[in-house]
């Protein structure tokens, strides 16, 4: 590869808990199978935030955050075959290789390939492509997408049709999909009785999945009483405010009532310990499935009565909604464009570049389910 190094703008965090600094950066140009990408719009996720703030243990600063994003190709590294110059893209946090043993067990989307130096806030070649003002700066998630460009190994790619707008399509490349994945891989959701705890972009994605696919009955938890009207637009049945129970009764007991023992699949949207506790306790004895989605704190450590789980209740969690990017992103979007999954009802907010701290304010308003920053 003989491209040139490019400079252009990027969000960077400093250290924890810093607001994000627009700052000039010097990105790299693509090694071996690798591929640069001009990123035109970007979401920003629950989770860009948890890092910025400092509770993700594997947080790493300076860094350039961001995994919700589309963009266009712009080069590639010898020996990518998949993506070319000029490809509408999606970068993708869940690489898929295609070749190790997680993506070939048919279990799992957890691809092994690049995952030890994602975590580690580098490129598989152990490296990084950014620079500023001399400095390394480090990767996130293998996206970065809080950058003009950026810079993904091919694996960590997929293409997506051009005549889907990328200002939409960005949120694909996590909170719809990681709901929608984690719903429809479920077998058993069509005629079952679900509850989702947490009503924001994830929460609602599930919701929106579980009545696409026929649940009988869709209960939204959330502390935010905003949240009932978005709950009930997106299909939920009933909504339940747990800090409006009568002194002492838990959410978990109070959902048991409701259900008469419980409900048939849970969802934890929330990334609180105590939520997905609850979470797992409202689920029927015998067969009840309670899937974490939730992001917690580092340190923080989730229990139960280990009688919950000899009872017939099952505890399991998903990354990305289980969903293989390079293979069912493609398919994601064209369920967009012929209308069968909503992008545009998630979309509250719209960020430039340079507000991208007020895009992270707004998050916390309670009132913001998406903010889609043009970069
Ligand atoms: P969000 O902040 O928009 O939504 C969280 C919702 O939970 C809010 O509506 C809030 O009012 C509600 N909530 C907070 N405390 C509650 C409580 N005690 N009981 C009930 N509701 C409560 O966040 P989001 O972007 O929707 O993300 C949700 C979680 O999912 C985060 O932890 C995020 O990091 C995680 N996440 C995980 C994956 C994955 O692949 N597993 C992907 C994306 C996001
Ligand atoms: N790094 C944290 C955990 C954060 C986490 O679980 N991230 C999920 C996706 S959340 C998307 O919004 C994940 O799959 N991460 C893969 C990656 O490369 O970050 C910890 O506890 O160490
Ligand atoms: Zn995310």
């Amino acid at each position: 590869t003989t491209g040139k190094v490019i400079k252009c703008k990027a969000a960077i965090c400093w250290g924890a808990g810093e607001p994000l600094k627009i700052e000039e950066v010097e990105v790299a140009p693509p090694q071996a199978h690798e591929v640069r990408i001009r990123i035109l719009y970007t979401g920003i996720c629950h989770t860009d935030e948890y890092t910025r703030s400092g509770k993700d243990p594997e947080g790493l600063f300076p860094c350039i955050l961001g995994h919700e994003g589309g963009g266009i190709v712009e080069s590639v590294g010898e020996g990518v075959t998949d993506v070319k110059p000029g490809d509408h893209v999606v970068p993708l946090y869940t690489a898929e290789c295609r070749e190790c043993k997680f993506c070939k067990s048919g279990k799992t989307n957890l691809c092994g390939k690049v995952r030890a130096t994602q975590g580690a806030g580098l490129m598989p070649d152990k490296t990084v492509r950014f620079k500023c003002n001399g400095k390394d700066i480090y990767h996130f998630m293998g996206t970065s997408t809080f950058s003009q460009y950026t810079v993904v190994a091919d694996v960590s790619v997929v293409a997506v049709d051009p005549k889907a707008p990328l200002d939409k399509v960005c949120l694909l490349g996590c909170g719809i999909t990681t709901a929608w994945g984690a719903v429809s891989k479920q077998p058993g959701i069509k005629g079952s009785s679900v509850a989702v705890f947490g009503c924001g972009c994830i929460g609602l994605g599930v919701i929106d999945t579980a009545r696409l696919i026929g649940a009988s009955r869709i209960i939204a938890v959330d502390t935010n009483p905003n949240k009932e009207s978005w709950a009930k637009k997106f299909g939920a049945t009933d909504f339940v405010n747990p800090a409006k129970l009568p002194e002492g009764k838990r959410i978990q007991d109070y959902l048991i009532e409701i259900t008469d023992g419980g409900l048939d699949y849970t969802f934890d949207c929330t990334g609180n310990v105590q939520v997905m506790r609850a979470a797992l306790e409202a689920c029927h004895k015998g067969w009840g499935i309670s899937t974490v989605i939730g992001v917690a704190a580092a340190g923080q450590e989730i229990s139960t009565r280990p009688f919950q789980l000899v009872t017939g209740r099952t505890w399991r969690g998903s990354a990305f909604g289980g969903v293989k990017g390079r293979t069912e992103l493609p398919i994601l979007v064209a369920d967009y464009t012929s209308g069968k999954i909503k992008i545009d009802e998630y979309i509250t907010h719209r960020r430039k570049f340079a507000e991208i701290n007020e895009g992270f304010h707004d998050m916390h308003s309670g009132d913001c389910i998406r903010c889609v920053v043009d970069m």
